[in-house]
């Protein structure tokens, strides 16, 4: 476990079991649902919901660790892998980082470099069932060793870019690397 966490049992729900900052849950409809990935790459793409279904995916288990400090362990998480992504848009040799940008205007960014691993997923399933709309239905980020509000719900348009970008959390303090391993919570 990583330092100042304690286990619970299952993620809290954004606006349900922990309440929503900036606000209500965004409802999103995938009939009309296009995700947008744009900015630095060769081959941009606006993709509708089946049309992310047919990407290729991954089932991933990994914990989940929200900066208030409450850890799940073991989330059985199934989406398209950021790598396989990349794959589809080509990033230019000038991207260095990309910034999610989500329903409710919540944006975070990280490092190419920190998208790389084989555990960070756009995630559509959690446990084997679709995502209900307080853990970021129908397309969430997992970003499993960052804090979680580098874990972006309601996902719908990914924009690569030169430089790392501040988000809401790190634009009001909240560190922008996020490691948990390092207990790395506030800006310094
Ligand atoms: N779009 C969006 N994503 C977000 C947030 C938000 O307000 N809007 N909050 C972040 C924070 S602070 C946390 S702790 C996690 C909560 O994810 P959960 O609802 O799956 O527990 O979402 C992160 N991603
Ligand atoms: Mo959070």
């Amino acid at each position: 476990m990583p330092p100042n966490q304690r286990p619970i049992k299952r993620i809290l729900r954004w606006g349900i079991d922990h309440p929503g900052i900036i606000s209500t849950n965004p409802r999103i409809d995938t009939t009309t649902y296009t995700l947008t990935v744009d900015g630095e790459v060769d081959r941009p793409v606006r993709l509708n919901w089946s049309e992310v279904l047919q990407l290729p995916h991954t089932v991933s288990v990994s914990d989940f660790h929200c900066v208030e400090g409450w850890s799940v362990l073991d989330c059985k998480w199934e989406g398209v892998r950021l790598k396989d992504l990349e794959k589809l848009v080509k990033p230019k040799a000038t991207a260095q980082a990309a910034t999610f940008e989500c329903a409710d205007s919540y944006t975070t960014s990280l490092f190419l470099s920190e998208l790389a691993d084989d555990d960070v997923l756009l995630a559509y399933k959690l446990n084997d069932e679709d995502l209900e709309e307080g853990l970021g239905a129908p397309l969430r980020l997992v970003v499993p060793s960052k804090y979680a509000y580098k874990s972006a719900l309601w996902v719908v348009r990914v924009r690569f870019t030169r430089g790392k970008e501040l988000g809401f959390w790190e634009r009001r303090g909240y560190s922008d690397s996020a490691d948990v391993w390092k207990n790395d919570r506030f800006r310094k």
